[in-house]
């Protein structure tokens, strides 16, 4: 398939909503962004949640509220994080799963994260993905360093293949504490995905300035996009990211300039192996 899978990412758990008030943080603000971005050429929403003060939580109610109101929506895939905030205990990050989203997040290793530690055990991670399988929902493997794919193909050695059988990566480029967001980088991780099972796929993102050489490098080396207010919140010097649709618009537009047009939702359970 030759087009862009475009994943939106509106909300993260490290903006605040006083710092950006743009912020999607409620179940209607996340659902208008939902549709808009659909519309705009997203067939991905990767979701975290806020409380009633925009804090970052995990609530059971709130998670299974939020997928069915983006159900209802829209006809987006809806990926829940499982990754949280790095104050999220494992327990609360394995129960994402009770809220019975298509797709989850599944972190494969533990990284510096800012001043914080975003911890991924080993055993955690086995956890995460066999509990996966066994619900059979599809997982999007989160790499934020190169050796992160070393451990992806351990698991997938040791476990087998996750729900429907085929392997999505995303490549979290730029955290302080991570791999750096450039093309360097980028297709260094490019080539060892070339050592997981034929056909795996991969996105990319880059964090705050390193946003769009991340997009234009994964582009160029036949990776999909994730965008959105959780990874860019300026959207040029000095022009602070006014929303999740803006930047979705850019990367639909660099996607056709690279004539690989955004996949629609359909094309893109068709590529994921997620059943309509
Ligand atoms: N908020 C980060 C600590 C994920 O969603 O799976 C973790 C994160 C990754 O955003
Ligand atoms: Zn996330």
């Amino acid at each position: 398939m030759t087009g862009t899978v475009i994943t939106v990412a509106p909300t993260g758990a490290e903006n605040t909503k006083d710092d950006v008030p743009a912020l999607p943080v409620t179940l209607d603000e996340l659902v208008r962004t939902a549709k808009e971005c659909e519309a705009l050429g997203a067939s991905i929403i990767h979701v975290h949640i806020r409380d009633a003060d925009a804090k970052p939580t995990l609530d059971q109610g709130r998670l299974r509220d939020t997928v069915t109101g983006l159900r209802e929506a829209t006809d987006m895939i809806v990926q829940l994080s499982s990754g949280g905030a790095v104050t999220d205990p494992e327990s609360d990050r394995l129960a994402v799963l009770y809220a019975a989203p298509e797709m989850a997040s599944c972190t494969m290793g533990t990284v510096n994260f800012g001043d914080g530690v975003f911890l991924n055990r080993w055993e955690f991670i086995v956890d995460l993905h066999t509990r996966m399988q066994d619900r059979g929902i599809v997982p999007e493997y989160e790499i934020f360093d190169l050796g992160q794919l070393t451990t992806l193909q351990r698991l997938l050695g040791r476990y087998g293949l996750p729900a429907g059988g085929h392997v999505h990566v995303d490549l979290v480029m730029g955290v302080p504490g991570g791999m750096p967001g450039t093309a360097a980088a980028l297709v260094a991780c490019e080539q060892a995905i070339r050592d997981l099972p034929a056909g795996t796929t991969f996105s990319a993102t880059g964090i705050g300035r390193s946003t769009i050489p991340v997009m234009l490098a994964s582009l160029s080396a036949g990776g999909h996009l994730r965008v959105g207010m959780e990874d860019t919140v300026t959207y040029a010097k000095g022009q602070p990211v006014e929303s999740n649709m803006q930047l979705v618009a850019r990367a639909a537009g660099f996607a056709q300039l690279a004539q690989r047009p955004p996949l629609t939702t359909a094309e893109t359970r068709e590529l994921l192996g997620i059943p309509t």
